[in-house]
């Protein structure tokens, strides 16, 4: 590469706190659970860890809903235990990456509070308030993520506030300078600290057309969203933060940008264009749902290596990828694209890995996908926690699908199979807590769990630690890190293969994603085995057998 950077050869953990690992007994997860873990994530290899929001928070929404930017939530600890864990884990060779949650803040803010006050308030224009239409009605027709209108009355002065999420996420007005000065000012207060950078809570969305124009297309989901998202202040506000922030200091970041294309991820991540390191494409985990219409819908694994594939391609030495197959609002992944019966859940899940630290760009590992950890049975609409399940259980039961019926949608898709808490140990609530866990454990924990997972080399966790450390040293390093991508036989609907290749040195990858034994001729010569989630493998010249969810990488 011309201008390496340190975040290219980086790997990620992403830690969602709450869930995470509880040091107290109140059966939340905390700051002080996460020191305490840290030699297990250096033992895995990442040199970053992305923590999800530890800010003040009434928690409508776990944390996205941030009533104190430059203050802790009691329930995670204190400044001083963060001061530690940057401490801790710098000595361990791992920078913390914070979420920056600036789209919209809790509605307990005091800018909110303030704002909402009155309408010749000085912080009125902080957020987006609009007259109602003629008949009373909302300003506009945008759909929320989370409510039916993106638009909530304010008695008191007659005007409505736009919430894009929860009702307790009122949306900043990012064309107010004094909004996006007071953002810069807590981001150096932050970076000042030695942090490795921000991960960008849906940042995409912080341009609104200063018309506030109705939305005309309907079936995409959250209708408004070819308004809000991408539109073009979003690059210019982009650009000014890094001028103002992001270009004094030598930091990762990313965006998080649902709606978005491959050139819009140039827009973005174009090194040149100076606004973000990286943004989280969300195309390939629309393929098996459509999310804001909660509904299922059959994966195509031809689909899935057209998607990614474009993204590997289309971004090569024009901007740069993040891969993941995880994070706190995905299912997990050996749940939906491996196999999480008992057969098959080890080796399906050390295929995906597989399949993803194989690609370009900087993977993220999510806490628990590296122990296999699987999505959860839940039995009764009441036994889930999100905000956002309880609504797409609404709108199911509103359009006459029966319970049983999105039921099964939420145990497949709901963001809760991400939250639910770590697997440590075989002990009661898996060692998360000694307490009573705030989302209950899995039932799998005495099977599924890290003290397991740690005392057996043929592991998932150690399958990951492999492959992690092949990225981030080592011969084949740089192939990993740089080099191009090559989608192989691209119709067959069993098998996911691809080359990288850098400097002469070409790397094949190739993964099952069925129980079926089969087949495969490459027409390359297998130099070399480096990566294998089976004890062996069979090569006759160019061809290969390939066992059930098999995943190899050879030097070809
Ligand atoms: O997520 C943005 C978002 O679009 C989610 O509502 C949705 O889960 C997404 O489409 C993923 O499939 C971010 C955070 O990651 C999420 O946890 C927050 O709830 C949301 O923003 C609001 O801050
Ligand atoms: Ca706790």
């Amino acid at each position: 590469a011309d201008d390496p950077k340190w975040w290219h050869s980086a790997v990620v953990y992403q830690i969602y706190p709450r869930s995470f690992n509880d040091s107290n007994g109140d059966g939340i997860g905390d700051i002080p659970g996460i020191i305490q873990k840290l030699d297990y994530i250096q033992t895995l290899g990442v040199n970053v860890i992305w923590l999800s929001p530890v800010y003040k928070s009434p928690m409508d929404d776990n944390g996205y809903d941030i009533s104190d930017y430059c203050d802790i939530a009691p329930e995670f600890g204190n400044m001083a235990d963060m001061d530690e864990l940057i401490a801790q884990a710098k000595v361990r060779g791992i920078k913390i990456v914070m979420d920056l949650v600036v789209n919209h803040s809790s509605d307990e803010h005091p800018w909110f509070i303030e704002s909402k006050s009155s309408l010749d308030n000085p912080k009125r224009d902080w957020y987006i308030w609009k007259d109602p239409k003629a008949d009373g009605s909302a300003p506009n027709n945008w759909d929320s993520f989370f409510t039916p209108s993106a638009w909530e009355l304010d008695e008191t002065t007659g005007q409505y506030y736009l919430h894009l999420f929860s009702k307790k996420q009122p949306d900043l007005n990012w064309a107010n300078t004094e909004v996006r000065q007071a953002i810069y000012e807590m981001m150096h207060f932050w970076l000042k600290k030695g942090l490795g950078g921000f991960r960008m809570d849906v940042i995409n969305m912080i341009g609104k057309p200063a018309d506030y124009p109705d939305a005309t297309i309907f079936d995409q989901g959250v209708a408004g969203w070819e308004h809000w998202s991408n539109n073009v202040l979003v690059h210019q506000y982009l650009r000014e933060m890094n001028q103002q922030v992001l270009s004094h200091y030598d930091v990762l970041t990313v965006g998080e940008t649902p709606f978005t294309t491959t050139l819009d991820g140039r827009f973005y991540s174009d090194p040149a264009r100076k606004e973000v390191s990286m943004i989280f494409t969300f195309e390939h985990m629309g393929l098996d749902r459509e999310e804001h219409n909660a509904r299922p819908k059959a994966l195509d694994l031809t689909e899935l290596k057209t998607v990614l594939s474009k993204w590997q391609d289309e971004l090569y030495n024009k901007g740069w990828n993040s891969v993941y197959w995880n994070n706190h609002d995905q299912a997990r992944c050996v749940s939906r694209f491996g196999n999480d019966s008992d057969a098959y859940r080890v080796i399906s899940a050390k295929m995906l890995g597989t399949l993803l630290h194989g690609m370009s760009g900087t993977p993220y590992v999510y806490q628990g996908e590296e122990l296999g950890m699987c999505n959860k049975v839940f039995s009764d609409i009441s036994q889930f926690d999100d905000l956002m399940a309880h609504f797409h259980y609404k709108k199911m039961m509103e359009r006459g699908d029966t319970p049983e019926s999105a039921l099964e949608y939420l145990n497949h898709f709901s963001r809760d199979h991400a939250r639910i808490p770590v697997q440590w140990d075989g002990s009661e609530h898996a060692g998360f807590t000694t307490g009573t866990p705030w989302l209950a454990v899995n039932d799998n924990f005495e099977t599924v769990n890290a003290q397991l997972a740690t005392s057996d080399e043929n592991s998932i966790y150690y399958h990951y630690q492999h492959l992690i450390n092949l990225r981030r040293g080592g011969e084949y390093s740089d192939t990993l890190v740089y080099g191009k991508h090559c989608l192989l036989q691209a119709d067959d609907p069993q098998v996911y293969a691809y080359t990288r290749s850098y400097k002469g040195q070409t790397l094949l990858i190739v993964a099952n994603f069925t129980d079926q034994q089969l087949s495969r001729d490459f027409g390359l010569e297998f130099k070399q085995n480096i990566s294998n989630n089976y004890a062996d493998y069979q090569c006759k010249a160019s061809s290969i057998e390939l066992k059930a969810y098999q995943a190899c990488i050879f030097v070809v």
